[in-house]
């Protein structure tokens, strides 16, 4: 079978992680990597046997464009458009880590950019492709809980993020663009596209720029009113990072997903459990297992679209849907106004 060639744009902390799920599936080989400081894309080269290294991306394109299939963006967001663009020119199909862009003029014209150079673009838009999610969305899906009328999504955490990624200290934006991306994402894949939006937003946490904590109250379309809370500065008993926690109501009954990847369905019959561990592969950092182990699902799903099997999830126009209700969470939490998305 001819494997599909890729370069990789960014060596940092996730990009182990991202290579080592591409390594998973057949079929996806990378052959070149770039990075602004070439002596840690020789480390990460070694380790994933990737025979080029570059510190300048246009070389990199210059001598492998012909060959390559796809580009992986694991850079930080602000480079995302740059490489998008080099890639499109250079007609590869573009994977790009989430956020897609800092602005939403940015991501609208990453989008634009991709479908006039006739290029495929995709968001790695990975938690709802975890599997506690993907079963969350099966059980609602079968109808059980009858019609929905309430949900809440959270993901309230301490864990020392900017350890790992000291960059989002940095962020004057920062728990919207790097956590709100997945959950208003999961919100959306959960309960269908959003009406209108409310937010409050606050910074706890004095040594870092932008808001560690964000409550958003989403009306969906549907009618479903969802409530997803997020922040980074919540001491608590149990530490659930990396996990998003799910409640979801309906007029037959309701499910909660917990801590330990247990879902419980309530129903006029009473409460059943189940589980949905994520699967351990051997690379993952256990810190981060769930987040870590969608990788590989949201990677084959993207694999499976660029091969023409199956529509991918996360492409660029599904995903500047949810990048919209981010800037529209940010302008609501500016103005303390509801924001309408219509
Ligand atoms: O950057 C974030 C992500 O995408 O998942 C968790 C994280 O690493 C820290 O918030």
């Amino acid at each position: 079978m001819k494997k599909l060639k890729f370069a990789v744009f960014g060596t940092g902390f996730w990009s182990y992680y991202q290579l080592s799920g591409w390594q998973e599936l057949p079929g996806v080989e990378p052959i070149a990597l770039y990075n602004r400081t070439q002596s840690r894309a020789e480390e990460v080269a070694r380790t994933f046997n990737v025979p080029h290294v570059y510190d300048d991306p246009d070389e990199l394109l210059q001598q492998h464009a012909a060959e390559l299939d796809f580009m992986d963006i694991i850079t930080d967001v602000d480079t995302h458009a740059l490489f998008t663009e080099k890639g499109a020119a250079q007609g590869l199909a573009v994977i790009c880590q989430k956020p897609m862009a800092p602005t939403l003029e940015t991501a609208r014209r990453m989008v634009t950019v991709c479908k006039n150079a006739g290029v495929k673009l995709y968001i790695h838009e990975n938690f709802r492709w975890q599997a506690p999610i993907r079963k969350v969305k099966e059980i609602l899906d079968s109808g059980l809980l009858g019609k929905l009328f309430r949900a809440r999504v959270t993901f309230v955490s301490a864990f020392p993020v900017f350890q790992n990624q000291p960059f989002l200290a940095e962020l004057e934006e920062f728990i919207l663009t790097d956590i709100g991306s997945h959950i208003l994402d999961i919100c959306r894949f959960l309960f269908g596209e959003v009406a209108s939006l409310y937010c409050q937003t606050n910074r706890v946490n004095s040594q870092i720029k932008g808001e560690d904590v964000a409550h958003v109250l989403l009306r969906m379309q549907n009618g479903i009113s969802c409530f997803a809370e997020m922040s980074y500065a919540s001491l608590l008993e149990k530490e659930a990072f990396p996990q998003t926690l799910v409640q979801v109501e309906g007029e037959h009954g309701s499910l909660i997903l917990t801590h330990d990847f247990q879902i419980k369905i309530t129903t006029r019959q009473g409460t059943n459990s189940t589980a949905a561990e994520p699967q351990m592969y051997s690379w993952v950092d256990p810190a981060y297992a769930v987040v870590h182990s969608s990788i590989v699902d949201c990677n084959r799903n993207i694999l499976e679209d660029l091969l023409g099997n199956a529509p991918a999830e996360t492409t660029g126009d599904d995903n500047f849907q949810t990048v919209r209700l981010v800037h529209a969470a940010y302008e609501s939490a500016r103005t303390n106004k509801v924001v309408s998305l219509f």
